[in-house]
């Protein structure tokens, strides 16, 4: 059969800044799919004019089926996307799969996507995607043996029993050739994603991942790893993101990584990864490691500096653990970029900016600061909807960079202010400028488009109060 898969557009202010970044999920699906044509089209590289490109593979592929990718703040877009394509070949079969679809194929919101989408995948999606493919294929209508599947009954979903998570020792390689075109990058290092683990057995009340993996947590082998590296670098791409969730829990395991990743010569490559500050805090001896293997780029989710706040959240670190974590980076050439957040129900201006602060003392290159955001079946959504401190359901605003809450003493367009205030003023704070990795990573290119375009965008952020929305051609 011939598929498209497609991964939407949509991404936050920060993120346009620094990055454009593949989705890995589609690629993983195309590499299990052995007979089938599979194409991949991340519309990220062609935002905001999508209607063209979509059309244009549509003409030329004819694919029989269609599948989608989104996050939550991304599933609007999926669901005009859909639409869309509908409107120019009614026969396609319609697909989504990914965070959103299954945090919410049970909502009674599904109800509105019965019009466009035909099937949802749940979960992780090799296994029960290329089942449900040979199904159509075969004309057979016997869904309802497909483990992680919903199907469609007129304007009814009919939900399949949960697939148990998937033995990574056989899921294929991703099919990285599935993509037209390579347009990716980190800073000015094209760029690819790769995955060593899955899953996270820490329990943040913020984060959506224990719906997807529960709190597994696995390892692929680090044959596969390596055999994966090496299909990026035969691409003659320079740089990998490493996309786990928690690659520093189980830390035997991300040593034998980085050593094949040297004993193989794959180190000519650059890497970024997350890791948790207390991952690395307990081990310096990996951080010692991660300077060989040469990764250049940690994103730490370091969240706060507060520990009543981390223990609010339930996030597994301490303030001291976090100033650790940072030390042992900086002593190892590795650059910071400082995950916070900001709008726990207690906040004021004045603890924001002192949590700003703060984070700003650990000295990273960059700081990726958002807003407590209640995604989808959270416990942080059911505790602050029990407060009434959300003040906007939209999902398609969910992108940690929007501000859909309120605290005890800060309205949303407070709070919105004030974190954006911060984020402007630190662009010229000579500690954030003249120790930066980043300026000397790339110099021009970080000038004219991360800071000028930081200024740019949070100087209309703070006049406004309010998050610039981007709108694309559908
Ligand atoms: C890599 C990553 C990023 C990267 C790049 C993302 C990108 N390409 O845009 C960066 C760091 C930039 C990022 C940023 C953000 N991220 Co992020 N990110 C991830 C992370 C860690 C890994 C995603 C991944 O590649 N996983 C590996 C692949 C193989 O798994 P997968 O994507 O789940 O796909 C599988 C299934 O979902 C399914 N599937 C997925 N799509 C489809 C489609 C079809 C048709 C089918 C059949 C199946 C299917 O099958 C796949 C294979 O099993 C996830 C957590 C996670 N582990 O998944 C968070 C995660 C997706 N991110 C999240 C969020 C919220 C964000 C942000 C919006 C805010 C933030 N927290 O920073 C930003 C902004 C994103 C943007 N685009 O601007 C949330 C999403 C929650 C939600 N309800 O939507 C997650 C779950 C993190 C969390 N802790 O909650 N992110």
């Amino acid at each position: 059969m011939k598929i498209l898969l497609i991964a939407m557009p949509d991404t936050a202010d920060y993120i346009d800044n620094i990055t454009r970044q593949p989705n890995l999920a589609l690629v993983s699906l195309a590499g299990n799919l052995p007979g089938h044509d599979v194409r991949v089209l991340d519309l990220v590289v062609h935002k905001p004019h999508l209607r063209q490109p979509i059309a244009d593979i549509l003409k030329t592929f004819r694919p029989q089926i269609v599948g989608l990718s989104a996050m939550s703040f991304q599933f609007d877009t999926l669901l005009r996307v859909s639409r869309y394509i509908r409107s120019l070949d009614q026969q396609i079969i319609m697909i989504a799969g990914g965070y959103h679809a299954t945090l919410m194929a049970r909502d009674e919101s599904a109800g509105q996507w019965t019009d466009t989408l035909d099937y949802i995948v749940r979960g992780e999606g090799e296994e029960t995607f290329r089942e449900l493919v040979s199904a159509i294929e075969k004309n057979s209508s016997a869904y309802d043996g497909i483990p992680g599947l919903s199907y469609r009954r007129g304007d009814q979903w009919i939900h399949n029993g949960e697939r148990p998570l998937l033995d990574l020792t056989k899921i294929n390689l991703p099919l990285r050739t599935a993509r037209p075109s390579q347009n990716f990058f980190f800073g000015t290092w094209s760029l690819d994603v790769a995955e060593t683990s899955r899953g996270c057995p820490f329990h943040c009340k913020f984060c959506s991942i224990m719906h997807m993996y529960g709190s597994v947590f696995r390892q692929f082998p680090v044959e596969r790893v390596i055999a994966d590296l090496q299909n990026i670098r035969a691409q003659g791409t320079e740089a990998v993101f490493f996309s786990d969730d928690n690659i520093t829990y189980d830390i035997g395991h991300f040593h034998d990584i980085c050593d094949a990743i040297i004993a193989n010569g794959l180190n000519d490559m650059i890497y970024l990864t997350q890791v948790t500050a207390v991952g690395l805090a307990d081990n310096p001896d990996l951080v010692v490691k991660m300077e060989k293997a040469n990764f250049k780029v940690a994103f730490v989710g370091f969240e706060s500096m507060e520990p009543s706040a981390l223990k609010e959240m339930k996030k597994p670190t301490s303030p001291e653990k976090n100033r650790r974590a940072a030390q042992l980076l900086r002593q190892h050439h590795i650059a910071i970029i400082a995950g916070c957040v900001v709008g726990y129900p207690d906040d004021d201006w004045e603890s924001v900016s002192r949590q700003y602060r703060m984070i700003k003392d650990l000295q990273p290159d960059s700081i990726y600061a958002q807003f407590l955001t209640p995604y989808p079946r959270t416990r942080v959504r059911e505790e602050l909807q029990a407060e009434s401190l959300i003040t906007n359901n939209d999902f398609s605003r969910y992108d940690g960079f929007t501000c859909n809450i309120r605290t005890r003493h800060l309205s949303e367009q407070e709070l919105f202010r004030c974190l954006k205030s911060l984020t402007l003023r630190k662009v010229f704070d000579p500690k954030m400028i003249f120790i930066n990795a980043f300026w000397k990573m790339f110099p021009l290119w970080y000038i004219l488009t991360n800071s000028l375009k930081c200024v740019l965008d949070n100087c209309y952020n703070v006049l406004s109060a309010k998050q610039k929305i981007k709108h694309m051609d559908i």
